[in-house]
């Protein structure tokens, strides 16, 4: 199989984020990257190729055009602003009581104004790793769609909790969903978005929720338990033509393979029922016993298994790297799947 990655995603680094009342150093850091590229060459996975440089466009299919022109001139508003800290951080938000409706000219309430936590930090070179990180989920979805079986977009930073409008979670242009719309606009009638991430893709589930042609799975930790907490609960079906379309699996701490085999083998049904034509993971490992921020249990041992039953689809996969911060044994788990897929 082959991977696309792209280098540019290591000027997203030195970020910050609040844990527990703390600004420590951020979880998505660039050696995750690294460490999972060393491992696909070091199992000879196949090619790794850089992306090809794509327009704003297929992102904007499902991202607000003014989310998007937000996005790519963040820094330079900060740097104008005369804002010296380490990284632009939203701190307000537009919650119930406030006004949505006008969007403020301060670039610090246009950070809240677009995302729904503050866990989406900006620094110099974020702006260059977001595109590139679409790109190489285009790229990726390209060879896919000229007759490979399956391809790897080591996507760095991450997507899946991006919306419509709005940035968190460490995501700011969602791939997942940028790729699976790409497929829909390049012959797919149907895509499925299987998200294997321990928290729950909210992003993804906001922005094809009303839609019959994009079906979106969810397997995560309970929301009632864990971030992101206001979305991922077993009862959103999908809302209008929609629904239906929308399966969420949420499990609880201490979940191990025994009981998350079987939500995964639930949503390989229902994958199986929709026939979609090509299908998306969105591939998180952080459901690994030894993440520093999850808890499930999974082991290294597992991940083959992940992908050997994808592979039982009998469907063309596009693997989109989301989530997994043990960063030690993020390769070892991230390319076990795609090797697992390979039948090795
Ligand atoms: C793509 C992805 O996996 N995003 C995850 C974003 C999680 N953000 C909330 C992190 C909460 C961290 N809690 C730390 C507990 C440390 N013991
Ligand atoms: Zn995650």
């Amino acid at each position: 199989m082959k991977t696309v990655f792209s280098p540019l995603h290591a000027g997203h680094a030195d970020t910050f984020e609040l844990v527990a009342g703390e600004l420590v150093p951020g979880f998505e850091k660039p050696s995750r990257a690294e460490f999972i590229r060393a491992r696909v060459e070091s199992e000879k996975l196949g090619d790794i190729l850089p992306p090809q440089e794509h327009d704003l466009s297929a992102a904007r299919k499902v991202h607000a055009s003014d989310y998007i022109d937000f996005l790519s001139t963040v820094w330079s508003q900060w740097q104008a602003a005369g804002h010296t800290g380490p990284a632009a951080l939203p701190y307000v938000w537009p919650t119930r009581g406030l006004r949505a409706d006008r969007r403020p000219r301060a670039i610090e309430a246009q950070l809240g104004y677009y995302s729904f936590d503050a866990g989406a930090p900006f620094v110099k070179g974020t702006w260059e790793a977001v595109k590139s990180s679409c790109d190489v989920a285009l790229t990726a979805a390209g060879l896919v769609n000229t007759g490979e079986r399956a391809a790897f977009a080591l996507c760095r930073p991450p997507g899946h909790h991006a919306g419509s409008a709005f940035m968190g979670g460490y995501c700011y242009i969602n791939n997942a969903a940028v790729a699976a719309q790409w497929f829909r606009d390049h012959g797919a009638a149907r895509v499925s978005v299987l998200d294997i991430d321990y928290h729950h893709g909210n992003g993804t589930q906001e922005i094809f929720y009303s839609r019959a042609d994009v079906q979106v799975l969810n397997l995560h930790a309970d929301p009632m338990a864990e971030y992101p907490f206001f979305l991922g609960h077993a009862d959103e079906h999908g809302s209008g033509a929609g629904q239906g379309c929308n399966h969420n699996y949420p499990m609880p701490a201490g979940t191990a393979w025994d009981e998350w085999s079987l939500a995964l083998e639930d949503a390989c049904a229902k994958i199986g029922a929709c026939r979609p034509d090509v299908v998306v993971v969105s591939l998180g490992v952080d459901t690994f016993e030894k993440d520093p921020i999850s808890r499930f249990r999974l082991k290294s041992s597992d991940y083959p298994l992940i992908g050997k039953r994808i592979r039982k689809l009998g469907l063309p996969v596009l693997f989109v790297m989301e989530g997994g911060y043990a960063v030690e044994e993020i390769g070892i788990n991230a390319v076990g799947v795609l090797t697992g897929f390979e039948g090795r």
